[in-house]
């Protein structure tokens, strides 16, 4: 065996480890249900070995969507008992099937380009219709979910209203937030620190000022207008508006395969990316920021996020090779790419998403880089990606300096997206 096919092997091995038959869990111990974007990038590498089960991956993420369209970002298995938070903080979730125990919130729409790529996976061309056919109509209901439910006044952008909805929960972006020291009403148990290195994870602060989202949001009965004057935390976040914009651009290829009318016109998708520049784009950075709805301003952290633009295809190929060569520069010393350069306040080499490096945002801008028409760029962090999953295994995140492997091990969507970079080599 060469040493690729090795690692793969590793990769699915890690992925039958962590599957349950209808979903994979993130890491079997600290992540036991089913969570949303990992439920995507985990079905990406489920296609590359046993196609039918990465669709079983996407279809049981679907069971869990709400009745306005939302797909939660767990999706709760009832045999799982000592995690928190569970459902219990969560009440009268509008779920569509009865049963289905969800969080209250969503994550990053990676689902969409999941399911279209996978889609791409079958060559044969009946069995990928019917399958985009069986997922089209709940897939295109998530999608449309967010402009429909999560925009406010004339914005196409997506407010984005807990830092687990964004996927990046600790990101020094939140900070300010953080430091108006709330707390929940109610006292509450993490059970994250009994099985990561506490230095590794979030702090208490951040926390405490999750349970109290969790409390204002579930008080808003889960809808924005009722949260939005409540909250403190009300982002247009980069990063999510950029996957949200790749999944509506693949969403309409869905669309266009299947002869169903456009579900996301071109003015539609001008009109979203004009906003996406006006309100986010900073001339100092060089880069995008998130927007605080709250103080009416863009958020002055720089942040891996800030290069989401390029996996959406919001930039040109000119303008995302000088993003991610002046974002190289800010991260000199350091194993690519931080997901925070060390450059800013905040940054953590080792702590979770304030500096490592993680798998999953190497891999949206390496596949942004490869479809901008960029392969060396592209090449350059996958390879980078293959060599810390190498030297240190299918860890959660990777330390900013040293590579040393963090966070959860045996993690679903490194092992995901290491198969799909060795399937799919960059071109
Ligand atoms: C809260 C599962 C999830 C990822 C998130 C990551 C982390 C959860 C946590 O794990 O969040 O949702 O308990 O820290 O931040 O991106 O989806 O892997």
């Amino acid at each position: 065996m060469t040493p690729d096919a090795l690692l793969a092997a590793a990769a699915e091995a890690v992925l039958r480890w962590n599957d349950l038959g209808e979903y994979t869990r993130p890491s079997p111990r600290l992540y036991p249900h089913q969570w949303n974007w990992d439920s995507a990038f985990v079905a990406v590498g489920w296609g590359h070995v046993d196609w039918p089960r990465a669709t079983r991956e996407v279809e049981s993420l679907l069971a869990g969507q709400w009745v306005n369209g939302m797909v939660p970002h767990i999706r709760y298995n009832p045999a799982v008992r000592d995690y928190f938070p569970g459902p219990e903080v969560w009440p009268d979730v509008p779920v569509r099937r009865a049963g289905e125990r969800t969080s209250g919130i969503t994550q990053p729409p990676v689902l969409a380009s999941a399911a279209f790529l996978l889609g791409l996976m079958q060559p044969d061309v009946e069995s990928r219709l019917t399958w985009w056919r069986r997922i089209y109509q709940p897939l295109r209901a998530f999608v449309r979910f967010f402009p429909e439910g999560r925009t406010t006044g004339s914005s196409p952008l997506i407010v984005v209203l807990h830092p687990w909805e964004s996927g990046l929960d600790n990101s020094p972006r939140w900070d300010h937030v953080v430091g108006l020291g709330l707390k929940p009403s109610r006292p509450y148990r993490r059970t994250d620190i009994t099985v990561v290195q506490v230095a590794e994870r979030p702090t208490m602060a951040d926390y405490d000022l999750y349970m109290y989202l969790v409390e204002v949001i579930a008080r808003g009965r889960y809808e924005l207008s009722a949260v939005l004057p409540q909250s403190p935390f009300a982002v247009y976040d980069a990063l999510f508006n950029a996957i949200w914009y790749q999944a509506a651009t693949d969403l309409n290829s869905i669309a266009a395969a299947l002869d169903e009318p456009l579900p996301f016109p071109p003015e539609e998708m001008d009109a979203f990316q004009d906003a996406y520049w006006r309100m986010l784009w900073s001339q100092e950075a060089q880069l995008f920021r998130d927007y605080d709805l709250r103080q009416g301003a863009q958020i002055a952290v720089d942040t891996a996020a800030g290069l989401a633009a390029i996996y959406a295809g919001l930039v040109d190929a000119g303008q995302a090779a000088a993003m991610v060569a002046r974002y190289r520069r800010r991260s000199a010393g350091c194993r690519l790419l931080p997901s925070t350069p060390p450059d800013q306040r905040g940054f953590d080499p080792a702590r979770y998403w304030r500096g490592p490096v993680w798998v999953n945002i190497n891999w949206l801008l390496a596949r942004g880089l490869e479809r901008l028409g960029l392969p060396e760029e592209a090449r350059g962090l996958a390879e980078e990606t293959l060599g810390l999953v190498r030297a240190s295994g299918f860890c959660e995140y990777f330390h900013a300096y040293s590579g040393e492997g963090l966070g959860g091990r045996d993690f679903s969507w490194t092992a995901a997206l290491v198969l799909d970079l060795l399937n799919r080599p960059v071109v």
